[in-house]
């Protein structure tokens, strides 16, 4: 029962009202109904059940043309609002009724944002699928001149002749950016799949009960630290010194970068930042916010004195400690900042306007109209170069925190009992204790994302890194009774940009957790093997790219098997550095610790993925891990373990081992085909 007049309804408490819009879609379309029909239609009719209207005027205050940041204060509040309304409607049929009015007439990416957090968590759409971000929005990670071509193949060619559009590997710079080598990791696709899921899997802001799990302002922390120690190693593998910290907002900002991405909403491109840009105090009415520079470099000094004397100061006044245990997550919240945040007021707001900051230091003011940049948007924000230093930057204040800390001491790290007297990893057709890299090419289904035209599929073709299969081989003696025990993997460089070995002090921001899991350890020799491909840190390739046309039933390795919560995850193809062409040399360290200081009481019901929880956690679950996340590498070494040898118990081992690159691009994986990427892997 449409209004054909505008009709206005109560706004809130404070009896303002809003004007329900009357500008159907579907009227507008009205009279091209049957041949609509016949063109688009699959046969199928979805009821949709006539609902009392929630009160939707904050989220349709955002353009339908244009751009939405999540940063941006305003335009977070209205994805709150539109999250709390689809997770409080009453039955499936009343969340359908209210998404399919707010996709006719919302901001489609604000609608998506919405539409997928709360599918992945109102109870009765978990097992739903959210579509994949690179279908839907597939402007936000490829080159925007693919559209183009893609449209010209889509028209003339027919479905079955059309050959992929294969998007060049240097297209965003030339190697006179010295930041361009490693560009294959800041734009690879599944990195950025996996930023925007991990925000999508933890909101700073929306309903309480969603935002509120269990160690979330750790696992910004951890997440986050772990892309840093992971860009630092590719950085050193390509003989580019660390990430220097943006700590002084006030200098020219020196890199770069053009991200030649086309928006497909809005029909503009992602504005670029030149070399040396300068950051300026942000007043912009059109988005709602004003804030000064001189803002976040208070908040910065106060966090920092709450870190120094220990403690923060709730927004009653109270002092709350910075405790071992619970710091950190106390920190995070503050830091990011979410809704969690003990006191807005006082710490501020200091990583999400710092994105803002740098994401509209184009125009500050909207003198230019223009929107933000990609620094703006979880899903782009990893492309460019500048997020690693605003990273580096709120890494570093964490560090600060951690440097507080109690050292561990040996008890916190021995496993009496238990000694680690082998480890080895084995590739393939390799020597052991090597690792290898190469190029491969992938295709991904660009022609749901283009317009709602029935074109059939359309591919880009894409090349990104990968390496071949390995295995760990580990010994373990155990001269106990059989226990548990959680076996602990990381990688790090073992020499510094010199050259020169490292200080531990250094080292351990820079280890990259590849792996961690239960054992059970029988008394006596151990011989574990745990193949690369199980890693608790990544997903499997498969379901980074899934296609959503990929039907096939679960066991056979279909789409339906795993979505959602399982779209966040390290892409397995990512898990370790480039590495380099003679060899680049790591140190893999392996530690069992003891199940029983680890152990978490997790619930058994849990249907959600449980593939990647280093970095994403576990759906409906406590953090499945009771130490602090990064442990044993996120304090201070403990005294006299200047080096990784000194720092070794007996229930730890370290091994050298080299990645070794080939610049070769190896055979690509067919659409939807796992089995011949697989192949392809194999005969490498
Ligand atoms: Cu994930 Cu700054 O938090 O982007």
């Amino acid at each position: 029962d449409r209004p054909t007049e505008p009709v206005f309804m109560p706004k809130g408490d404070d009896n303002t009202t809003f004007e329900v819009p009357t500008n159907y879609l579907e009227d507008r379309f009205k009279p091209l109904q049957s041949d609509l029909t016949n063109r688009f239609g699959t046969g199928k009719t979805v009821q949709v059940k006539n609902i009392t209207l929630p009160d939707l005027s904050l989220p349709l205050m955002l353009e339908r043309r244009a751009n939405f940041s999540l940063f941006i204060p305003s335009h977070r509040r209205m994805a709150a609002r539109l999250v709390e309304v689809f997770v409080g409607m009453r039955s499936l049929d009343d969340f359908l009724a209210a998404a399919v009015y707010a996709r006719d007439r919302m901001n489609p990416y604000l609608f998506i944002y919405a539409l997928s957090v709360a599918i992945l968590h109102r109870p009765d759409t978990k097992d739903l699928q959210v579509p994949s971000l690179i279908e839907t929005f597939p402007d936000k990670y490829v080159d925007g001149a693919v559209f183009a071509r893609a449209r010209e193949e889509t028209s003339i060619v027919p479905e079955e002749q059309r050959i992929p559009l294969e998007i060049p590997r240097d297209y965003t710079a030339s190697d006179l950016d010295i930041e361009h080598r490693v560009a294959y990791f800041r734009e690879d696709l599944g990195i950025n799949l996996h930023h925007w899921h991990w925000h999508l899997v933890y909101p700073f802001d929306g309903p309480t009960n969603i935002v509120n799990k269990d160690r979330r302002g750790e696992l910004f922390y951890y997440m986050h630290q772990q892309i840093m120690a992971r860009y630092n190693v590719e950085r050193l593998c390509n003989d580019l010194a660390r990430v220097r910290r943006l700590t002084n907002l006030r200098e020219p900002i020196p890199e770069g970068y053009f991200p030649k991405l086309d928006s497909l909403v809005s029909s503009r491109v992602w504005p670029p930042r030149f070399a040396n840009a300068v950051l300026d105090d942000v007043y912009r009415e059109v988005d709602q916010i004003k804030f000064d520079l001189s803002d976040l470099e208070r908040w910065r000094d106060r966090i920092f004195s709450a870190i120094h004397s220990g403690t923060v100061v709730d927004d009653e006044g109270k002092f709350v400690e910075l405790s071992e245990t619970r710091g950190i997550d106390l920190l995070g919240n503050i830091l990011e900042a979410s809704i969690l945040s003990i006191n807005r007021n006082l710490y501020g707001d200091l990583h999400n306007l710092g994105h803002v900051a740098i994401a509209l230091c184009h125009d500050p003011e909207a003198k230019h109209l223009e929107t933000f940049s990609i620094m703006g948007d979880p899903a782009t924000a990893m492309r460019d170069p500048i997020f690693y230093r605003w990273h580096a930057f709120i890494d570093d204040i964490f560090q600060e925190h951690k440097n507080t800390l109690p050292r561990y001491s040996v008890q916190q790290l021995e496993y009496p009992g238990v000694r680690i007297s082998g480890l080895e990893v084995v590739t393939e057709g390799s020597p052991k204790n090597q690792l290898n890299t190469f190029w491969q090419q992938s295709d991904i289904n660009l022609s749901r994302g283009l317009d709602f035209s029935p074109r059939g599929a359309v591919f880009a073709r894409f090349t990104h890194l990968q390496h071949r299969p390995f295995t760990y081989r580990i010994t373990v003696e155990n001269s106990g009774n059989q226990r548990m025990g959680t076996v602990r993997i990381f990688i790090g460089p073992k020499f510094d940009e010199r050259g020169l070995p490292m200080l531990l002090a250094d080292q351990k921001n820079l280890f990259i957790e590849l792996d961690k899991f239960t054992v059970n350890l029988k008394s006596g020799k151990n011989n574990l093997t745990r193949n690369s491909s199980e890693s608790s840190v990544t997903i499997p390739f498969e379901t980074t790219f899934r296609d959503l046309n990929d039907n096939r039933p679960q066991q056979q390795g279909g789409a339906l098997e795993r979505f959602n919560y399982c779209g966040c995850g390290w892409p397995q193809h990512m898990l370790i550095p480039k590495g380099s062409p003679e060899g680049y040399l790591c140190q893999l360290f392996v530690m069992v610790s003891n199940f029983n200081d680890d152990r978490v009481e997790t619930q058994e019901n849990n249907r959600g993925c449980k593939d990647a929880t280093s970095y994403c956690g576990l759906r409906d679950n406590r953090y499945p891990d009771k130490r602090s996340m990064g442990y044993p590498f996120d304090r201070v070494p403990r005294d006299r373990a200047d080096t990784l040898a000194q720092f070794l118990t007996p229930n730890m081992i370290v091994q050298d081992v080299t990645i070794r690159h080939t610049n070769e691009v190896r055979p690509r994986n067919q659409p939807g085909g796992q089995q011949q990427n697989q192949q392809a892997q194999g005969n490498t």
